[in-house]
C-alpha cells in the first residue's frame, strides 16, 4: 500500500467522544503513531481539550454524521480504540464492516471491562481484527498490524 506524500494511506481513527473521554491521552498516542503510516482523517477525536459533550459550534450532528460516514467511505483502513464503550464507535464499526473495510480494534483488558461480544465476536482474523493490549505496548501492536497490512 502506498504511503508516499501524495498517495498516503488514509486511516480513519475511532475513539469515544460522548461515550466518555477517559482514554483521550491514549487516543493521542495512537493517532501520533498512526500518522507515521498515513494521514489520519479523524485526528480531532484525539484532541485532549475536546469534552464528552463533543460540541462543535459550527457543525450540527447531521453534518458530523454525514461527513464522518463520507470519510469512512474514503478510508483505506479503520483503527478503533474500543476500551471505552461508545455508541458512535460501535456504529462506525458496523458501517465499516458493511463497507468491507480492513478494521483493527484495540482493547485494554486492564480497564476491568469486558468487550462487547458484537465486537470481539466479529474478529475473523483478517478483515476485522481485535487485539488486546497493555498500556506500554500500543505502538508495538500497531506496528505489527500495519506490517501485516503492507504484506497483504
Ligand atoms: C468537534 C471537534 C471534535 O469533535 C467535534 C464534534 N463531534 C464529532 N466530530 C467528529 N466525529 C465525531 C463527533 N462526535 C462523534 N464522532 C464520531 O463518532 C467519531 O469519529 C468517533 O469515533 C465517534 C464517537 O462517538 P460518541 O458516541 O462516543 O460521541
Amino acid at each position: 500500500m502506498e504511503t508516499g506524500s501524495e498517495d498516503r494511506m488514509k486511516v480513519y481513527f475511532c475513539g469515544s467522544i460522548r461515550g466518555g473521554r477517559d482514554d483521550a491521552l491514549m487516543y493521542r498516542r495512537i493517532v501520533e503513531k498512526l500518522q507515521s503510516y498515513g494521514s489520519v482523517m479523524t485526528e480531532h477525536v484525539s484532541r485532549a481539550e475536546l469534552s464528552d459533550r463533543g460540541e462543535d459550534a459550527a457543525a450540527g450532528d447531521r453534518f458530523i454524521h454525514d461527513r464522518d460516514v463520507d470519510w469512512l467511505r474514503q478510508a483505506d483502513v479503520v483503527v478503533a480504540e474500543v476500551t471505552q464503550p461508545s455508541l458512535g464507535v460501535g456504529y462506525e464499526l458496523g458501517r465499516a464492516v458493511a463497507m468491507e473495510k480492513k478494521t483493527f480494534c484495540l482493547f485494554r483488558p486492564s480497564s476491568g471491562r469486558i468487550l462487547s461480544a458484537m465486537i470481539r465476536g466479529a474478529d475473523d482474523g483478517e478483515q476485522f481484527v481485535v487485539s488486546d493490549y497493555g498500556e506500554d505496548e500500543v505502538e508495538e501492536v500497531l506496528d505489527e498490524f500495519f506490517c501485516r497490512l503492507k504484506r497483504s
